[in-house]
């Protein structure tokens, strides 16, 4: 008998991901990216993430289609492990489809993703108000309350919109169970079945064409030889596992969440690129160690216009913290580091640099996972001279001033990861690639 030769599996695909507290310009790397790879996936998190992507003069936030959309050649998948706000996917598609870009047949919706009902919107924000000062500060998109219908096995799913009467069912036994809960516990309002069951049901027509077994789908793909492109969503250190819990978002951001949460088994995956931002942003609350309470601190701000995407809150500023990026390489298994908003830097004569905390008196150089810890230690900062110009025009590293190759291969050196691109701007050329 004749045997099979072994089919090895491919390695193409690469993960990419938020290697800090999210917004390190994930989505413009992306959309960069995206003429290399065939297929984008989506799969974690929800319409609490804003990727911006600025081509053509125009400044575009995607909450939940993969930011490769924009390339006419590539396929956009939303993965099983993405909760889906059918409300905010209907008006992301309209706005897509209104700047000249194609969706039907470009953009596939797993069977098995969650949905975002009203009623997760609602105890979002309820449950964040009953927490007074010890709330996360969420960005009230109910993206907790789904995941925990998710893990409670009551969620309600893609694939309940192909059946009424399940979907039916299913609506109104969640619908008693929170109905109890906001009339006891919280702001006394019924949420009405019957116009939740109309509503989802008329999703479901619009949506029906896009929904396919994405895991399948993906396996095939990268059988055949196709490339795929994972966007994680919000950052390493906001995972529900590995980062500052509880002040964490409900899903695995890390790269280990991409098998997860799209069905792509581990031996697919080759590259993991890490985008850190050349300084550090938080939005919500949470331990932030290098986080800047004084002019520099704004200053960041201002100029990096650090403002959240899908809530325009304001985002706290702080200098880059390698000790947190130290675990954020080890947890995601990053392969190549990605920098951003180094442009931002431009102006500061001096910049500072975490590379250890103190402890109750004592260095270390471990980043604490546990929040308490987190909160009481204290950065150790090492100033680096800033190179005082603009890098917008480099597209090689030689074109780079000597201040900021500098500052530039001292991560490189402390991380003991190459840095392949940095970005020096927001537009798609705005683009060191080594
Ligand atoms: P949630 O809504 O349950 O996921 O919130 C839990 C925590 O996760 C944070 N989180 C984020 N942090 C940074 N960026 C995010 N996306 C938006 C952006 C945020 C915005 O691109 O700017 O517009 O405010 C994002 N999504 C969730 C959140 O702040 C909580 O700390
Ligand atoms: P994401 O969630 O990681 O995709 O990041 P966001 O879109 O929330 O936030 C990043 C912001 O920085 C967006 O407004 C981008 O347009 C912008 N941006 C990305 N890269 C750069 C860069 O290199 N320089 C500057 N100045 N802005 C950038
Ligand atoms: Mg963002």
């Amino acid at each position: 008998m004749e045997s099979k030769p072994f089919s090895l599996p491919s390695q193409s695909a690469t993960v990419l991901i938020g290697t800090q507290f999210g917004d390190e310009g994930k989505g413009k790397l992306v959309d960069y990216l995206s003429d290399q790879y065939d297929i984008v996936v989506r799969y974690q998190g929800g319409a609490n993430a804003g990727h911006t992507i600025c081509f053509d003069g125009k400044s575009v936030v995607l909450h939940l289609i993969p930011s490769g959309i924009f390339n006419e050649k590539c396929v956009c998948v939303i993965g099983n492990g993405v909760v889906i706000d059918p409300v905010a996917l209907l008006e992301e598609i309209a706005t897509v489809e209104a700047l000249g870009y194609e969706v039907k047949g470009r953009l596939f919706i797993s069977h098995n993703a969650h949905l975002i009902m009203p009623y997760h919107k609602r105890l979002d924000s309820l449950s964040e108000s009953a927490q007074g000062d010890q709330k996360i500060g969420t960005t009230g998109r109910g993206i907790g309350p789904s995941y925990e219908d998710k893990f409670a096995r009551k969620g309600i799913r893609v694939v309940d919109l192909l059946n009424a009467e399940v979907l039916q069912e299913k609506l109104r036994e969640n619908l008693a169970q929170k109905n109890r809960l906001f009339t006891t516990i919280y702001d006394g309002e019924e949420i009405d079945v019957e116009s939740m069951v109309r509503e989802y049901e008329e999703f479901d027509k619009i949506i029906d064409p896009y929904i396919t077994n994405t895991q399948l789908y993906l396996n095939r793909q990268l059988r055949e030889g196709r490339t795929v492109l994972l966007e994680g969503a919000q950052g390493s250190l906001l995972d529900v596992d590995h980062g500052t819990y509880p002040f964490v978002t409900s899903s695995n951001p890390t790269s280990g969440g991409a098998c997860t949460g799209s069905g792509i088994a581990p031996n697919h995956i080759g590259k993991v690129i890490g985008v850190c931002k050349a300084y550090m942003t938080r939005v919500g609350n949470g331990a932030f160690p290098t986080e800047l309470f004084d002019e520099t601190g704004e200053e960041l701000g201002r100029v990096g216009h650090e403002f959240g995407a899908t809530t325009g809150r304001k985002r706290r500023c702080g200098w880059i913290d390698l000790v947190a990026m130290r675990y954020a390489v080890a947890v995601n298994g990053i392969t190549e580091l990605a920098l951003t908003k180094l442009d931002v830097l431009d102006g500061f004569e001096e910049i500072q640099v975490c590379n250890s905390y103190t402890l109750d008196g004592k260095e270390i150089f471990d980043f604490p996972t546990d929040h308490e810890t987190l909160s009481r230690v204290k950065p150790v900062l090492t100033p680096m001279k800033g190179w005082m110009a603009s890098n917008a025009d480099a597209r090689n590293f030689e074109e780079m001033r000597p201040a900021a190759k500098q500052f530039v291969e001292f991560l490189e050196n402390e991380l003991e990861v190459p840095v392949t691109f940095i970005s020096v701007g927001p537009g798609r050329n705005e683009t060191v690639f080594r």
